[in-house]
């Protein structure tokens, strides 16, 4: 096969898959020497996926204290009656605890005073929920990235899973459970937390207590609430109905760019 067509093929790929595909698939054929010979003379590719993950680690708008909204409006669910999740409530999430597994080389179980001693961020940024309405916000919570680096990636992780404690819809297979995804691009972006805070005050139930995900390049309901456990994988399909999230099981986008 001539250089033109291995070309072709693969800028066709790339066209097809952007997101985080192409980031597994460029993990892998950079790592494949047959490849890498096709990549670094495909100059026009080299640059187009050069700018794709530029535009990808480009900061979210940041906003003043005084764009903050006075009513930030709670979505989804916002009051979990899930067993476990009421047990942790009512004792004012004294016994929570983060657990971060799945390909890491050291599984962590995080309280929420390690989450506090750990890195953190605080931005003001605004929400947009894909039923039209948009909320500024003021979030602090700790930087995600190092805490992977700590938990050490295995070579193989190629998104971080956010398993959430309540039901959003009831299923007898248990796929209504809320959960979400990410590649490893938006989860070593710096804008991209584990909040703790909103608006100065310790994370209500309302909005995700103990724990709500920021991230803050895609749409509202990529921002995980109340998370429980966060896991690193290789690939979606095991999850839910396989699509990486509560409402990309449902037909909605998965990587939901703002
Ligand atoms: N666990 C969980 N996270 C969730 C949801 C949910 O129902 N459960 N709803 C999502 C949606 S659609 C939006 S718009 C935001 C709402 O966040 P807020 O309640 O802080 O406004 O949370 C997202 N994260
Ligand atoms: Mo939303």
């Amino acid at each position: 096969m001539s250089t033109t067509t291995n070309r072709r093929r693969w800028l066709g790929v790339a066209g097809a898959t952007l997101g985080s595909l192409w980031l597994s698939a460029c993990n892998k054929l950079t790592n494949d020497p047959t490849f890498a010979g096709v990549l670094t003379k495909a100059e026009g590719l080299t640059q187009r996926a050069q700018r794709l993950v530029t535009d990808r680690k480009a900061l979210a708008k940041e906003f003043t204290a005084a764009d903050i909204s006075r009513d930030f409006k709670p979505n989804g669910s916002i009051d979990p009656t899930d067993y476990d999740y009421v047990a942790l409530r009512d004792n004012k999430f004294g016994d929570y605890s983060l657990t971060v597994d799945g390909l890491v080389e050291h599984p962590l179980e995080l309280t929420l005073a390690d989450l506090r001693a750990q890195p953190s961020r605080t931005q003001i940024t605004r929400h947009d929920c894909v039923e039209g309405w948009s909320s500024i916000g003021k979030w602090k919570g700790a930087r995600l990235g190092p805490l992977l680096d700590r938990a050490k990636l295995k070579p193989n992780a190629r998104y971080i899973v956010f398993h959430c404690a309540d039901t959003l819809e009831q299923t007898l297979d248990g796929t209504g459970q809320y959960y979400e995804s990410i590649d490893l691009i938006d989860a070593y972006h710096p804008q991209t937390i584990l909040a703790y805070e909103m608006n100065d005050a310790t994370l209500t139930v309302p909005h995700g207590a103990p724990l709500r995900l920021r991230v803050e390049r895609q749409l509202g309901y990529k921002q995980a609430k109340y998370i429980m456990r966060i896991e690193a994988v290789e690939k979606l399909d095991d999850l839910g109905r396989g699509k990486g999230g509560f409402w990309p099981d449902r037909g909605y986008e998965w990587y939901a760019g703002i």
